[in-house]
């Protein structure tokens, strides 16, 4: 019983991992000239709406803010931190790091997974002073500034009953999801995030202050809709606005025992569930010795209709929060903070079916690497079960976003995420995320899906990804966009993923 509830803290709210994970520890600040030296000269060039904060002594509190990172993994420690104030800001910023050929950092909600992808020890941008949401009533568009989380977008659309989309669980950055791709509650009905997108504000990469549409640059349009970080700092997001009800849904969780039926349940839902404002989300955990399941229902409108979702609530449960509720509430509703604070990898396979095999195999792998992996302190083995509407990439055409190449296919996005506690296990839990994802592929091509050379997500795949798995046949067209406008590579200075 002891271990039951235990379980169940970690599988709805949990404290359990991080408290097995010793605290971050940040390394003594060495003073790095150069790099100091560019910070003297940023602090000097903004004007007083942009902030530079430094590592003192007493660790400044806004300083760690800003670097801080969901898995502390992708954190490190810059030279200083610049939060600018406004677009013309960055493109001074911009400027000064090309000038100096520094490297730095972009940072916007700091859930990246990767090490390095909005971290450096150099300059670290952070956009959090671009925090304004505003609601064209007009247009049926929000323009979301670059620093914000979806949960803030969320709060402020909500008193207008409509909403975009956005992430599903909480603390999300709006920014690192935007550029690359965005997989939503509402992508049965809408497609990807890219899809609906009216427009960016950004700052090229010589400190040009432009707006991107379809019409003023059909290039750089259609190159940031997956093309992350590489032309340029956007300071501001135009996204579509739909209608907004009150939703139902929200988590149960599952101990070991019940996992075949979770099992079961998910092939039926993917096979038979046609109506788009249906979704599921179930995690495969393994906790503390054992596997469980953490399960998110959604449907887009106060109730559901009768039978969507009976098979999962016919399942015995540990704990259930499912009820009618706002949009905000039931994106808070998910444990995504869990292992906030622990180290992490993220790693991806795309299906085309979650078949009875491919559940079974999923299963499997939690419990395979759950307990080969669980001598590292703190882990957390999970796996995240995405059954989307095979038709989720049909809302936009295959030439109108860099991200995914080919809309030929509904592939379907699969997270692997290991967290853990310590930093010597790093390459450990690389290399097995690694081999997870391919038994899990050649579990899917055995029984014949066509996934072998699927595009991969960037914001769930494994940093030494090959780009053209992330880009497939769009990666000469991003080259060639990217030489237009950045063509001394001032943002091959930053990290992520470059084209
Ligand atoms: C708990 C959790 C839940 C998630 N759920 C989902 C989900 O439901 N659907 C989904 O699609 N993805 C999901 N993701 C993945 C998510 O999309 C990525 O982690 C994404 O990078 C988050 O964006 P961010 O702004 O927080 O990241 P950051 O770490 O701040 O940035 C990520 C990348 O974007 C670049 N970037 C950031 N801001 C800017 C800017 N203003 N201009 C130019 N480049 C910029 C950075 O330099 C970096 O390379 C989830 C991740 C986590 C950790
Ligand atoms: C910029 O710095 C990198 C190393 O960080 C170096 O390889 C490159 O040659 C430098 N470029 C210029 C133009 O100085
Ligand atoms: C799951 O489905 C299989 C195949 O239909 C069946 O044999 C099994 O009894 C089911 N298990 C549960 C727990 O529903
Ligand atoms: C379980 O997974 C491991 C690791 O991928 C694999 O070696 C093993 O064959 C799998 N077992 C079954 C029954 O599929
Ligand atoms: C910056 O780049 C843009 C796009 O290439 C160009 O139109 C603009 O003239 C450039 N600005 C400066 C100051 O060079
Ligand atoms: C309301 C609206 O404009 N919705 C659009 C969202 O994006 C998809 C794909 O671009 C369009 O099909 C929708 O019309």
């Amino acid at each position: 019983m002891r271990q039951t509830l235990a379980t169940a803290t970690l599988l709805s709210a949990a404290a359990v991992v991080v408290a097995h994970a010793p605290p971050p520890v940040l390394k003594p600040f060495q003073p790095r000239g150069e790099f100091s030296t560019v910070c003297k000269q940023i602090s000097s060039a903004v004007s007083s709406a942009s902030a530079v904060h430094f590592p003192d002594l007493d660790l400044n509190p806004a300083y760690l803010e800003d670097i801080s990172h969901w898995a502390v993994s992708s954190t490190q420690q810059a030279a200083c931190s610049v939060e600018p104030g406004t677009a013309e800001d960055v493109g001074t910023i911009l400027q000064i790091l090309g000038k100096t050929n520094t490297s730095f950092a972009v940072k916007g909600g700091g859930h990246a997974s990767n090490p390095g992808f909005s971290s450096t020890e150099g300059v670290h941008i952070s956009m959090t002073k671009f925090s304004d949401v505003t609601y064209n009533a007009d247009s049926n568009t929000a323009d979301v500034g670059a620093g914000l989380v979806w949960d803030d977008v969320y709060a402020a659309l909500e008193p207008y009953a409509v909403n975009v989309v956005g992430g599903r669980v909480s603390g999300v950055g709006v920014a690192g999801f935007t550029l690359g791709g965005g997989y939503s509650w509402k992508t049965n009905q809408y497609g990807l995030t890219v899809d609906n997108l009216s427009g960016y504000e950004l700052v090229l990469p010589n400190g040009t202050v432009t707006t991107v549409t379809e019409s003023s640059y059909p290039d750089l349009f259609w190159g940031l809709k997956g093309g992350y970080n590489n032309f340029g700092i956007v300071t501001k997001f135009t996204l579509k606005t739909y209608p907004q009800t009150e939703v139902w849904g929200g988590l149960i969780t599952i101990t070991a025992d019940q996992l075949e039926a979770v099992n079961n349940a998910t092939v039926k839902f993917s096979q038979t569930v046609t109506d788009p404002k249906a979704a599921v989300l179930p995690a495969y955990n393994f906790v503390l010795g054992e596997p469980g399941v953490s399960l998110l229902l959604f449907y887009d409108y106060p109730t559901p209709p009768d039978g969507i979702f009976d098979d999962f609530l016919a399942i015995p449960h540990l704990t259930e929060d499912v009820k009618t509720r706002s949009f905000l509430d039931l994106v808070s509703a998910a444990p995504s903070d869990a292992t906030a604070g622990s180290r992490g990898i993220f790693h991806t396979v795309s299906l085309l079916e979650y078949t009875p095999t491919i559940m079974a195999a999923v299963l499997n792998e939690t419990k395979f690497w759950g307990s080969r992996l669980s001598w590292v302190s703190g882990s957390l083995i999970s796996y995240d079960v995405e059954p989307f509407l095979p038709t989720l990439l049909s809302h936009a055409s295959a030439s109108s976003s860099a991200y995914p190449p080919s809309r030929a296919q509904g592939f379907l996005p699969l997270n692997i995420y290991y967290a853990y506690g310590l930093e010597a296990a790093d390459d450990t839990m690389y290399e097995a995320a690694r081999q997870s994802a391919a038994r899990l592929t050649q579990v899917a091509v055995s029984e014949g899906q066509d996934i072998a050379d699927a595009p991969l997500y960037g914001n769930y795949a494994i940093f030494d990804t090959p780009l053209d798995r992330v880009f497939g046949d769009n990666l000469d067209r991003l080259k060639s966009v990217k030489a237009q406008y950045d063509p001394s590579n001032i943002m091959g200075l930053a990290g992520g993923w470059k084209v």
